[in-house]
């Protein structure tokens, strides 16, 4: 590694020599001085020198360095990759940070073509054809820092709970949520599916005795819709948790891991965030609202909204009133609907004890959008098989699933929660696109 210096680290500096590394943010070329921002990963720092138009001697070497470095900066592109070694100067007056670096020796690492193909008004579309260039904003940047502390958080979270991380196939042999959002990928002499969801697969570690388990990993959805929350590929947070009574167990462990990602991100990001969105971090309280979802219905139907199907799903538009309605009667930016009827629930939701019409299932709405499915599963064999054959599913196709379950399988449940829309939501973004660091969709697999 170079011994440059981070720019985020040159305040903490005394004064004198340093090298910083970065990109060419603007230049600033005066008659007799220049002044570049320079950008890395960390912050921007002006860099400053006098500029020197002509050699006055021909024989001293140092004004021919300061008129090369001169005309250097002035031929400049945006975006140009440069090291710089100079004197770091503090001084108040300096707007960006409060100090400079007058340029000593510049040297252009990786020379950038002068046009830059995106701007700040480019389409979200034209942004994504040139990812790179769009990332290196730091407002993206950060996207993806507090990502990255997320999962940390959960992480952190899941050890400290005694949870063991499994990484389940990608590639599967048969459907594990709906067989209409299935990609298909050929395999030898057979054809092999994307793994939707790692359902059935952090089911098993329930019977095999691992008791909590926690996956990130990508799922797949051949989902053709264009919608700002809809990706085929995205990133799945998933847990599964022994020796539950109900769904109401998964939901307390959700509570408490999204209760420590806010904390960290609110510790760690809360000032940048507040810069760059406006935003100020609330760390949600504990419980949150809880609505069954028949309920959550009436009240949006009461305030002049009625869901399209009456035996349907929540709509987008009734996720949003039921968030208005819980922000406005309890303050809070989350809210459980439990209890979906079993029709709009998959075969291996537990239904409700003395009511098959309901299962013991969730679904986690914040700022008025779908985040997470959670539920209690069916463990009893014979119960499952029932309600596999109910939805039109085979269960000869679901021997290997149907298995977990012959050999002795505590009750057990879990959450599986799509990381861009925690993301979109907390930072008030308008798309997943802008969360998800190479977003998929029906007419997007470039870059
Ligand atoms: P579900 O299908 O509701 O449940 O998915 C869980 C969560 O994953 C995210 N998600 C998506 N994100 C982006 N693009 C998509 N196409 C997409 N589809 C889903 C959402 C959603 O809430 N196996 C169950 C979970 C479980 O019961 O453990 C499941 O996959 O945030």
């Amino acid at each position: 590694m170079s011994e440059r210096t981070l720019v985020k680290n040159l305040a903490a500096l005394e004064d004198g020599p340093v090298s910083v590394s970065g990109w060419v943010e603007t230049v600033r070329d005066q008659k007799k001085v220049q002044f570049v921002v320079l950008r890395d990963e960390s912050g921007a720092v002006q860099l400053v020198n006098p500029a020197v138009r002509e050699l006055v001697d021909d024989d001293d070497p140092e004004s021919a360095t300061k008129l090369a470095t001169t005309e250097a900066i002035s031929a400049l592109a945006h975006g140009s990759f440069l090291t710089v070694t100079g004197a770091l100067k503090h001084d108040e007056r300096v707007k960006l940070g409060g100090l400079e670096v007058r340029i000593g020796a510049l040297e252009v690492v990786s020379e950038s073509l002068p046009e830059t193909p995106i701007a700040a008004d480019s389409s979200l579309d034209k942004r994504l054809d040139w990812r790179f260039l769009d990332l290196r904003n730091p407002k993206q940047n950060l996207i993806f820092r507090v990502q990255t502390t997320i999962e940390h958080a959960f992480r952190q979270y899941w050890i400290d709970n005694d949870f063991i991380e499994i990484h389940t196939p990608k590639l599967m042999a048969s459907a594990s949520e709906s067989r209409a959002e299935l990609f298909e990928v050929g395999y030898f002499e057979t054809t092999a599916y994307l793994a939707q969801s790692p359902q059935f697969f952090k089911q098993m570690a329930q019977p095999a005795g691992f008791g909590k388990v926690f996956e990130i990993g990508p799922a797949f959805r051949a989902d053709p819709s264009f919608t700002s929350r809809h990706a085929t590929e995205f990133t799945s947070v998933d847990a599964e948790i022994s020796w539950i009574e109900s769904h109401e167990d998964v939901m307390a462990l959700h509570e408490e891991l999204l209760v420590a990602a806010f904390t960290a991100v609110k510790e760690k990001h809360g000032e940048a965030l507040k810069e760059h969105f406006d935003l100020d971090v609330v760390v949600p309280s504990r419980p949150f609202p809880r609505i069954p979802l028949a309920e959550a219905k009436r009240i949006v139907g009461e305030r002049g909204y009625e869901i399209p199907r009456a035996d349907d799903d929540m709509d987008p538009e009734g996720e949003r009133r039921i968030a208005a309605y819980v922000k406005e009667e309890f303050g809070h930016d989350f809210v459980f609907l439990t209890d979906y009827a079993s029709s709009i629930r998959p075969f291996y939701h537990m239904r409700h004890e003395g009511d098959s019409s309901l299962t013991n299932s969730y679904d986690l709405i914040f700022n008025g959008v779908e985040i997470s499915t959670g539920a209690q599963r069916e463990h009893r064999v014979d119960v499952l098989i029932e309600q596999a054959r109910e939805k039109g599913l085979e269960p000869e196709e679901l021997e290997f699933y149907l298995d977990f379950f012959r050999y002795g399988v505590p009750p057990h449940g879990g959450f599986g929660m799509g990381l861009a829309r925690v993301l979109m939501l907390l930072l008030g973004e308008q798309s997943i696109r802008e969360t998800t660091y190479l977003f998929r969709g029906p007419t997007r697999l470039l870059p």
